[in-house]
């Protein structure tokens, strides 16, 4: 942390404002500009709309750039062995996911790779990936196991999590995924893997405080709304806070069961139902976690944003970095996709990249917007408004990226 203080100024400065809850409805486009900051001890201190007068503290002029909050990425697989691109050639001639993954290719052949790879390469690749993270403006990550699905591999990959949380410069979430697939040596047994992770792999998880929260991929062919119960109320009794990939191509009534045992997000959710809309629209529901560039990767629909954001629904956008079905890990190619294909507005866009995303890691009291007493984490951009950055795309925008008062890039 540094204890200098100083102002940056000559500034855009456009923040969503933490209200205590996540922003739901219009309030999500409550963006408000400034044109100086104050950072004091790597916190934002105080915020100006015209200017600080006559203060006797450095200036960090931006020449009238465009400066946010750290983009927060609050749903990533970003450690895993080998890579996927022997899946696009069957992909073109027709083969969906769920086809792939049932042949055997898909999750397994990443859990193949991954259990074949030892710590060290896992962590410098999963290094390098976070540090490109950082340079396209990213100052908080979330990222998933579940391409271990044993004992071993399971707690190799939280291990290499935590070992990124202590070596990088970053904000960084884990959560445990066994759910994530129904391993070879499981097959026609899910319960028999279920029973296994309940009893075996998340007791043991949670002594070791390896991960803070658990998801589960409740999807047709993987697991039921049935058993994704089972292992979420295992998990909650163990101490984890939830998070559901829902609704990705069936639509199961994933957002509903999410709204029904308050999950802290449900992710994915292009294939939602009215009623699930409706479910996560109510206070308090959990925080929708929408991930466009998987809808462009696998050339699928895309979740039904403005209708979930005109009903009232909590939405934050995600990379969902993974060699599978979104292999990029670049957030501001997402906010492309929210602009032109989710029909969100820039203003919305912004609060579900910040503020609505660090909800959805339980974030919020530290990050995620740059109101005053939280961590000084923001991007200054190669951008002096706030569509240009959502108008190109392919190049990164990012001009320089501070966290805790600190330059990092
Ligand atoms: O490796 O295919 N959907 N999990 C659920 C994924 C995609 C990641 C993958
Ligand atoms: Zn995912």
């Amino acid at each position: 942390m540094s204890t200098d203080a100083f102002i940056l100024s000559n500034a855009r400065i456009f923040t969503p404002h933490d209200q205590g809850v996540p922003l739901r409805g219009a309030k999500s486009a409550s963006v408000r500009e400034y044109r100086e900051l104050l950072v004091e001890e790597g916190r934002v201190a105080e915020l100006s709309e015209s200017g600080f007068k006559g203060r006797n503290i450095p200036r960090l002029d931006c020449g009238g750039a465009l400066v946010t909050p750290g983009l927060v990425d609050p749903h990533t697989h970003a450690v895993y062995g080998g890579s996927r691109e022997n899946e696009l050639p069957l992909k073109l001639a027709g083969a969906d996911y769920m086809e792939i993954h049932r042949a055997g290719g898909g999750i397994a052949s990443t859990v193949r790779a991954t259990r074949a790879a030892n710590s060290e390469s896992l962590l410098e690749k999963a290094k390098n990936d976070l540090k490109e993270m950082q340079r396209l403006g990213v100052t908080t990550v979330e990222i998933k196991s579940g391409y271990g699905l044993d004992f071993e591999t399971e707690i190799k990959t939280l291990e290499i999590i935590r070992s990124l949380q202590e070596s990088m410069d970053m904000n960084i979430v884990s959560t445990f995924m066994g759910a994530h697939s129904i391993p070879e040596e499981y097959k026609g047994n899910t319960a028999g893997y279920i029973e296994f992770q309940i009893k075996e792999i998340m007791p043991k998880i949670a002594d070791m405080g390896l991960a803070e929260f658990c998801d589960v991929f409740c999807e047709e062919g993987v697991f039921s709304i049935e058993e994704t119960r089972e292992i979420f109320k295992a998990a909650r009794k163990l101490g984890f806070k939830l998070k559901i990939h829902a609704d990705e191509i069936v639509s199961l009534g994933g957002a509903e069961l999410a709204a029904e045992m308050k999950l802290t997000s449900a992710d994915h959710l292009m294939a939602v139902s009215d009623a699930g809309i409706q479910a996560l629209s109510a206070p308090g529901a959990p925080v929708a976690v929408l991930l466009p560039g998987t809808s462009f990767y696998l050339r699928q629909n895309y979740a039904p944003a403005r209708r979930m954001l005109d009903s009232g629904v909590a939405v934050a956008l995600a990379s969902d970095y993974n060699p599978g079905s979104c292999p990029s890990l670049n957030m501001q190619f997402i906010l492309n996709l929210a602009y032109l294909y989710l029909r969100m507005r820039p203003e919305e866009i912004l609060s579900a990249a910040t503020l609505n995303a660090a909800y959805a890691v339980d974030r919020a009291k530290r990050v995620g917007s740059l109101d005053v007493g939280k961590d000084a984490d923001f991007v200054i951009w190669n951008a002096d408004n706030l569509e240009y950055p959502l108008y190109r795309f392919g190049q990164n925008l990012v001009k320089s990226v501070y966290r805790q008062g600190r330059k990092i890039i």
